[in-house]
This record gives structure tokens, C-alpha cells and sequence, in this order.
């Protein structure tokens, strides 16, 4: 998987490739990240990346120039990108089945807005969806765009040790993960859940399918509309409810 990251602060990304899967991801080849610098592809001597908006109002936009000419050098030397995403409030909201959808492409490159925003003509000349990661807004695209190189990079065959264990994930089925515990078996008078101490693997495996639902079902049940869930989930979703005393 090949990422291009188009920002303004090239040693931001940096810091946040240097540790993790995705530093690993980049070692052992599987992943190609290139960090392009904006200000590369102005032409002034002051290398200016933004201008004052049309209209007149608070801050600065960021110029198209330096963006369309960013994308158009990623095409040229590394080749079309299977996807340009530009990270903002107003995007289709980024979940974990776009990250499943993100992580079969080949190539994928990311634009990282500053400032009040980019000019509204880069999206459609460059031709970027747009994604969300929430309905906030952060000082830059930067933080967000890092979190989808990471949701992505570990669905990348050949990034994560253990493949089994993300294709496990509770968040995988579209659940919430199941409590974790190590040791000490007790720590401030609370115990570990027996069952994870019996060794009985068949019981593990249903006690942390139960919990996950019932964490689910408690703090995000639209979620459960759409997980695929199967007829053991249905039937320890049942045994959830009527333990609570249900119908
Ligand atoms: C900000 C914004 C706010 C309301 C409607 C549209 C918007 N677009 C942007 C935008 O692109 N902002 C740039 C990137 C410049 C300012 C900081 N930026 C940013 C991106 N803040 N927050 C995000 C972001 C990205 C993805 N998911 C959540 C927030």
C-alpha cells in the first residue's frame, strides 16, 4: 500500500510515522509513505501556501496552486492515486468498513488542510472525497489524516504480527471490544473475570463474544443494527436481556 500525505507540516507526520505498526509497516516494505512538503510546490520567494479570503472574514485559505500542483507531482512520479482524500468536518464520516474499503486499494493519497480551509475549487480539480472523523474541528487535517493511515495500514497484509487478531476485532464485526486484563489476577480489590483464569478456550472465546455485545448493546446499540451478527450473537443477545430481566 502506497500513501502520499500533502501538509504543511512535514515533521508533524513524521514524528507519527516513526513509531507503531506503521513504522514497522514501512520497514518490512509492505507499506510506501512519502511526506510531501507544500511549500515544494509554491513558486514565490516566500513560498506562500495561503492567501486572504474573497469575501473578506477572519483567517487565511489555502491557495489551490500549491495543492493542484502537489497532487499533479504525486500522479507524474508516483503514479494516479486510487483515492485523493482531503480530512474535514463536512466528509462522509470515516468508519471502520471505509477503512476495510481504503485498505484494498493500491495507492492513496492524503491532503491535510490548514488554516480556515482550502480553496473550494482543489476537492473537485484534484478529484478528493472528503472524510470525517467526527463532528469537531481540529487546528488541521494532519491528526486526522495520521488516524486513517493508521486504520487503513492495519487491515495491510503483512503490517499487523498477529492478522488473526484484526480480523478478530470486535470492531471488525462492527462491535465494541470485549474488557482486557493482565496480571495481577487481583489489583485494588478487584478480580479478574474467572473465567479468563479457567483455561477452558471454548469459554473465553463466548464470555468475550458476550461482553462485547452486551458493551455494545449498552453504550452504542445502533451499532447492532448494522454488525453482522450471526445466530450465536442473536442467542447471547437474547441470554443478555433476559439476565437483565427482559422479555
Ligand atoms: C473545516 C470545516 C468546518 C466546517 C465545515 C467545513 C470545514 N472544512 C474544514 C477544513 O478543511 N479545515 C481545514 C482542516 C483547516 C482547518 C483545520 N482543519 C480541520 C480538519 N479541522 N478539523 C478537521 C477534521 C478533519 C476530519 N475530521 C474531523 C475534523
Amino acid at each position: 500500500m502506497k500513501f502520499d500525505i500533502v501538509t504543511i507540516f512535514p515533521r508533524m507526520i513524521e514524528a507519527a510515522l516513526a513509531e507503531g505498526i506503521v513504522s514497522r509497516g514501512i520497514a518490512s516494505g509492505a507499506l510506501d509513505v512519502e511526506i510531501h512538503d507544500l511549500r515544494d510546490h509554491t513558486t514565490d520567494r516566500h513560498r506562500s501556501v495561503d492567501d486572504v479570503p474573497y469575501g473578506g472574514g477572519p483567517g487565511m485559505v489555502m491557495k489551490p496552486e500549491p495543492l493542484v500542483r502537489a497532487v499533479e507531482e504525486i500522479r507524474n512520479r508516483r503514479g494516479a492515486p486510487d483515492a485523493v482524500i482531503l480530512l474535514s468536518p463536512q466528509g462522509r464520516r470515516f468508519t471502520q468498513a471505509e477503512a476495510v474499503r481504503l485498505s484494498g486499494l493500491a495507492h492513496i493519497a492524503l491532503l491535510c488542510g490548514r488554516y480556515e480551509g482550502m480553496d473550494d475549487r482543489v476537492p473537485e480539480l484534484v478529484g478528493a472525497e472528503e472524510l470525517s472523523l467526527g463532528d469537531f474541528v481540529v487546528s488541521g487535517g494532519e491528526l486526522p489524516a495520521m488516524i486513517v493511515v493508521d486504520a487503513v495500514s492495519r487491515l495491510v497484509p503483512g503490517v499487523v504480527g498477529d492478522e488473526q487478531s484484526v480480523a478478530e476485532d470486535s470492531f471488525a464485526r462492527g462491535l465494541l471490544d470485549y474488557p482486557h486484563y493482565t496480571r495481577p489476577a487481583e489489583f485494588a480489590g478487584i478480580k479478574v473475570p474467572d473465567v479468563l483464569l479457567s483455561g477452558h478456550h471454548a469459554e473465553v472465546r463466548r464470555w468475550r463474544r458476550k461482553t462485547a455485545l452486551a458493551r455494545t448493546l449498552d453504550r452504542r446499540p445502533e451499532l447492532l443494527e448494522r454488525a453482522d451478527l450471526d445466530d450465536e450473537d442473536r442467542k447471547l443477545l437474547d441470554e443478555i436481556v433476559k439476565e437483565r430481566g427482559g422479555p
